[in-house]
């Protein structure tokens, strides 16, 4: 009945909560051979850490990563790949007050309607604490498309709240420049601005990122239930506070006539990509473009009205040390996402359909 693991062939189990000892995964499926080794995983996790930049969660943990199986003289062998981190900076007594609240907005409610036990330290298993082993496991995944395909994976952040940064401006090389993951430059000054507003103010607010993968060969994907798109949705919808994953021209698509919509083919190559590179759920050989949206953070200082655990009225305050904004650190969760999919999705055509099945990308 659980479901806490994810994908197919390459297929990853997370475990673990927020304030417990350790959080970790195990991975299944890893093909022989490749090089992994704890300090590139690391440097993945630090883009993903709380701290970083006073915009984020105060919260410092060292991420530090054990790997327990599946790699001997810095290879994958094979065998299940196991990862641990242990916690080594949860607060739990900033959870004392609300352990007989529900947050507004938050999981503690649907958690304890489902199992009638939940455990509110730092929201237990609902915590985007959580999604350390995402990007660790993502991190694997990313260096061996990149070995076999040459497959990039780079995400950005298109909106934070009501400032959108400009496409036409993006400059992915200096995404890892700015704690926002922002791709344009001059944008970086009125999001530091703006954040510091909000901080005072004790609110939160959203935020939209959005991905590309380059060099990803045609004909990935499996119609109809393991749709390339299904399985993109679903790993992106899993991430904690996303409320919507848009592929392509996504809801534009509804207003977009036709003509329009319809990427036209010419024997150099497709003449737009509306369709975010995935025809019949099928990769087409084009980018792959998803663009992802994040629901502002529930955790709040300001007071807003709740029930207890016995069903009585009462007011709410979140202390503690809290993301204002979730999405300013997921770039590289969603990043780690789409590296699972198209992973287990290579390996899924590889089984199926042999090398032969696996068309080089010859039009973009
Ligand atoms: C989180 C709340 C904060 C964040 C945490 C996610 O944790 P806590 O208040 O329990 O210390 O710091 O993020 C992380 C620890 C992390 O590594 O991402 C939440 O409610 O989701």
């Amino acid at each position: 009945m659980g479901s806490n693991t994810f994908g197919k062939l390459f297929s990853v189990t997370t475990f673990g909560e927020s304030h417990g000892p350790a959080i970790g995964c195990v991975i299944d499926g890893c093909p022989p051979g490749l090089s992994i080794i704890a300090t590139e995983i690391e440097a993945e996790l630090e883009r993903r850490a709380t701290g970083r930049s006073r915009h984020t969660s105060q919260r410092k943990e060292a991420d530090a990563v054990e790997i327990l199986s599946g790699v001997f003289d810095d290879v994958s062998t094979g065998t299940p790949i196991a990862l641990l981190i242990r916690n080594t900076d949860a607060r739990s007594k900033d959870y004392s007050k609300i352990a007989n609240q529900f947050r507004p907005g938050h999981a503690d409610w649907t958690y304890h309607k489902k199992y009638g036990i939940r455990d509110y330290r730092g929201g237990g298993r609902s915590s985007a604490r959580e999604t350390t082993m995402r990007v660790a496991a993502g991190a694997i995944a990313k260096r061996y498309l990149r070995e076999q395909l040459n497959i990039e994976i780079r995400g950005w952040l298109a909106q934070l709240g009501p400032l959108r940064t400009d496409a036409a401006l993006c400059d992915l090389s200096i995404v890892d420049d700015n704690p926002f993951f922002c791709p344009d430059p001059d944008k970086v000054a009125e999001l530091e601005q703006f954040m510091d507003g909000l901080r005072k103010s004790g609110d939160s607010v959203g935020a939209r990122v959005n991905v590309c993968a380059s060099n990803v060969p045609a004909g990935l994907g499996e119609p109809v239930y393991g749709k390339l798109d299904v399985d993109i949705a679903a790993a992106m919808m899993s991430i904690n506070a996303v409320k919507g994953v848009e592929i392509g021209a996504g809801f534009d698509s509804i207003s977009q006539p036709g003509t329009e919509h319809r990427d036209e083919i010419t024997p150099e190559g497709f003449l737009s990509n509306h369709a975010g590179g995935i025809l019949g759920g099928i990769s087409s050989g084009q980018n792959i473009l998803a663009s992802i949206a994040f629901k502002p953070t529930s955790s709040l200082r300001l007071p807003g009205q709740t029930i207890d655990i016995e069903g009585k009225p009462t007011e709410i305050i979140t202390t503690g040390r809290h993301d204002p904004c979730v999405g300013i650190r997921a770039t590289p969760i969603v990043e780690a996402m789409l590296a699972m999919v198209l992973m287990d999705h290579y390996l899924r055509q590889r089984a199926q359909c042999g090398d032969v099945g696996i068309i080089s990308p010859i039009i973009k």
